[in-house]
């Protein structure tokens, strides 16, 4: 890093020096230092096509997170698409802190040949989870990688250390340019991705692959697995050769241990498993195959990797193992049931998982939620309670921060509970009340497998069913061991049920893990608002806030040395800002400033979605980069 980089506090980016990943871990702060430069790379031809593969430092899968609880992560990330660029964490709770979430609903993109950094913490959890670009498609070009959280040394886990940790990122893929796809997704009837990739790398049985994965082992290790279903519009079934999997955990919760011979994952899930190797020292097939497919052994999108003993003696043959029916949903559904809490173990704490429970909780209010496709203007459209999600220019954080929303979005015009008469296009945000337990039910009016996922919180999986939901479906539910995650499954034609805390105030995306559905509208925000007026309570925004839309930055500080208005450091409980989560206390007509808070100029018509770092006060940023720097520079020389 050289002095000159600080000057600017957002720098611009040279994306041809691409192969400088910084992975410092620094054990005694618990703090983590990412620079990810994202790019695409057009040689890697996973498929056998020259699209363009989205790359973060080169890798694909990108980078693994290697987090402990409560660590504190800072990613800078370096924009060297010609798309506009967000990553998500999935499954990362970001405790009162929705300004790191990094979906179009909280942050404004990093605009190309830019970079900015996130920080957040893995406060209070642990499990297998991964992140993704988040807007323009992109996930279907990559940018996609593992992110694990291990326990503190403190917490025991329940099950034996294991030899080895793998991450295993499969997921559907396109042979074609995620820009193509994505300009044809509104007019035309785009088909389902066809191929299958296990960490970035195709089948080993279909010669059309560039290589195929290979996990190695020792006979009479037992290893963990992390699983995490990063594509797009498939489930799949996975399954290993003559080997059986202990399922341990899913997305933050152990769970109760149960053996199985496959495990079904949907689009966006992740579950962690034990694999033994008890067998014959030769190579095995590790499969991955679609549900509701009759893709056939050697078809593209049927995945296939090895696992391979040490001194193994012969190459994986035989046929693939077996797996359910693809078409057997009651196989996946009775799996799923079977998936409950560990209510005795500890996790990120050593208190157990079952001390805060649903069993005995009152319900404060249900949302039910449909999903549907329509046609809206000519275009097809996913929808939810008939409503296509309309990303507006300013993220919704922003307008709710800056505006109590004025401007950009109006809380609870659509319905939580009931359908609209017609099918519309709109900024759906819904109101949850803060730590009132909230009932959600998905429905699933697709001829596909759905799969929702909840930014900001852990949900309790209490039941699935047939039709459509009624109270009385309610006798049906698990309220004893639900297990805990972040993203359920939603079969055809049938609902999920789901209990959430919302004890996290903030702007939370509710959606279809389903890419294209997700893409084309099928999903919400979820406003949870706390009114007590403590700055504890939600974290103020970050120093470094990118303004876009409505709020554009303002205009650049001639000198350092002219006083702005001032907004404390992070760090030092702010004396003059005004709460985050308050309102302030009338609304102010967007174009005059709400008091206190850093003055973004109100531009209406603003059209390129340009986003800029918010600087309040050079002379500090330059005084905290440069100590910041100071302090690494120290920390590395004396590491
Ligand atoms: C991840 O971090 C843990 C705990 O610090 C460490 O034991 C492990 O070796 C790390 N794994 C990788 C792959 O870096
Ligand atoms: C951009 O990267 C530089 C280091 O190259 C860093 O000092 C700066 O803080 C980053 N900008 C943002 C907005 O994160
Ligand atoms: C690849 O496999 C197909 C059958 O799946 C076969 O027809 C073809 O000849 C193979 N190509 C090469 C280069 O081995
Ligand atoms: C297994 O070993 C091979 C050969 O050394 C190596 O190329 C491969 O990356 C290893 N697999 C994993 C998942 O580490
Ligand atoms: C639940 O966790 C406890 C405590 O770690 C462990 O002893 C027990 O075996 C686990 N139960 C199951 C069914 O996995
Ligand atoms: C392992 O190899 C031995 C000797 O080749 C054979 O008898 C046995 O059936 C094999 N076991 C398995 C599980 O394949
Ligand atoms: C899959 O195969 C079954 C049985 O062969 C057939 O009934 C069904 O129509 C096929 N489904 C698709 C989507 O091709
Ligand atoms: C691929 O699968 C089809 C259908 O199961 C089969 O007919 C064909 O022989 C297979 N091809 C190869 C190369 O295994
Ligand atoms: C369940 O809740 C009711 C009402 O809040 C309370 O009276 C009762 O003691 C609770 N039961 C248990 C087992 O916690
Ligand atoms: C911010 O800038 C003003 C004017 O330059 C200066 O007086 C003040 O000390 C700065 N605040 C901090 C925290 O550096
Ligand atoms: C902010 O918006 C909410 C929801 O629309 C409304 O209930 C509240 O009264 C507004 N606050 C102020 C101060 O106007
Ligand atoms: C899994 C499997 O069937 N492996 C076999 C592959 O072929 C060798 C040699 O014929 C056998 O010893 C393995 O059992």
């Amino acid at each position: 890093m050289a002095a000159g980089s600080a000057v600017s506090h957002m720098k611009l980016v040279t994306c041809a020096i691409v192969l400088l990943p910084l992975f410092v871990t620094i054990a005694t702060s618990h703090n983590i230092f990412l620079d990810w430069h994202v790019s695409a790379d057009f040689n890697l031809k996973p498929a056998s096509s020259d699209q363009p593969v989205i790359t973060i430092n080169g890798m694909f899968p990108g980078p693994l997170i290697n987090a402990t609880t409560n660590d504190v992560i800072h990613v800078n990330v370096f924009n060297c698409l010609d798309d506009p660029l967000l990553f998500t964490w999935n499954g990362i709770q970001q405790r009162l802190n929705s300004w790191q979430d990094g979906v179009s609903g909280t942050n404004c993109p990093i605009q190309p040949g830019r970079n900015w950094t996130y920080v957040f913490q893995t406060k209070d959890q642990i499990g297998t989870f991964f992140y993704f670009p988040s807007i323009n498609f992109l996930k279907a070009g990559g940018g996609f990688g593992p992110i694990r959280i291990n326990n503190r040394a403190v917490i025991s886990v329940p099950f034996p250390k294991p030899e080895a940790e793998y991450d295993v990122l499969f997921g559907d893929w396109y042979s074609t340019s995620y820009k193509d796809i994505r300009s044809r997704l509104a007019t035309a009837d785009v088909l389902p991705p066809d191929w299958m990739l296990i960490n970035g790398k195709g089948s080993y049985l279909n010669n059309l692959s560039q290589s195929y994965e290979i996990f190695n082992v020792t006979q009479g290790k037992t290893y963990l697995l992390r699983i995490s279903n990063v594509g797009t519009a498939w489930s799949f079934n996975f399954r290993i050769q003559n080997h059986q999997m202990v399922l341990v955990e899913t997305e933050g919760s152990y769970v109760n241990q149960i053996e199985l011979d496959s495990l079904d994952v949907h689009v966006g899930q992740s579950y962690s498993v034990l694999v033994t190797a008890n067998q014959n020292a030769t190579d095995y097939y590790v499969v991955a195959s679609p549900k509701m497919s009759n893709a056939s052994d050697n078809s593209t999108l049927v995945g296939v990797a090895v696992l391979h003993y040490d001194h193994s003696t012969s190459p994986a043959n035989g046929s693939l193992p077996w797996g359910p029916d693809p078409f057997d949903l009651q196989f996946s559904i009775i799996q799923a049931e079977s998936i409950t809490w560990n209510l005795t173990t500890g996790a990120a704490r050593s208190n157990p998982q079952g001390s805060f429970n649903v069993s005995n909780v009152t319900i404060s209010e249900t949302f039910i939620l449909q999903a549907s496709t329509a046609t809206i203007n000519g275009s097809s459209r996913y929808t939810v309670n008939n409503v296509s999600y309309l990303t507006p220019d300013t993220p919704l954080k922003l307008a709710d921060y800056f505006s109590n929303g004025t401007g950009v979005y109006e809380l609870d015009t659509y319905s939580k509970n009931t359908s609209n008469v017609n099918a519309v296009s709109g900024v759906f945000v819904a109101s949850a009340i803060h730590k009132g337990w909230t009932e959600i039910v998905l429905e699933n009016n697709l001829d596909t497998i759905d799969s929702w996922h909840l930014d900001g919180f852990s949900f309790f999986v209490v039941g699935m069913g047939y039709g459509k939901w009624i109270p009385e479906s309610r006798s049906i539910y698990n309220l004893y061991d639900p297990v805990v995650r972040s993203t359920v499954q939603v079969y055809p034609g049938m609902w999920s049920a789901v209990y959430v805390y919302p004890d996290n105030p903030g702007m939370w995306n509710l959606r279809s893990q389903n890419l294209k559905s997700w893409y084309l509208g099928e999903e919400l925000y979820v406003r949870v608002y706390d009114a007590d007026p403590n700055p504890a309570k939600e974290k103020p925004p970050p120093k470094n806030l990118l303004l876009c839309g409505k709020f554009q930055p303002p205009a650049p500080i001639p000198a350092p040395s002219i006083p702005a208005p001032s907004i404390p450091a992070p760090s030092i409980p702010p004396p003059s800002i005004p709460p985050p989560s308050v309102p302030p206390p009338s609304v102010p007509p967007p174009s005059i400033p709400p008091p206190s808070i850093p003055t973004p100029s109100v531009s209406p018509a603003a059209k390129p979605p340009s986003s800029m770092a918010y600087n309040p006060n050079r002379t500090r940023s330059l005084i905290a980069v440069i100590t910041t720097a100071l302090s690494f520079f120290y920390i590395i020389g004396s590491y």
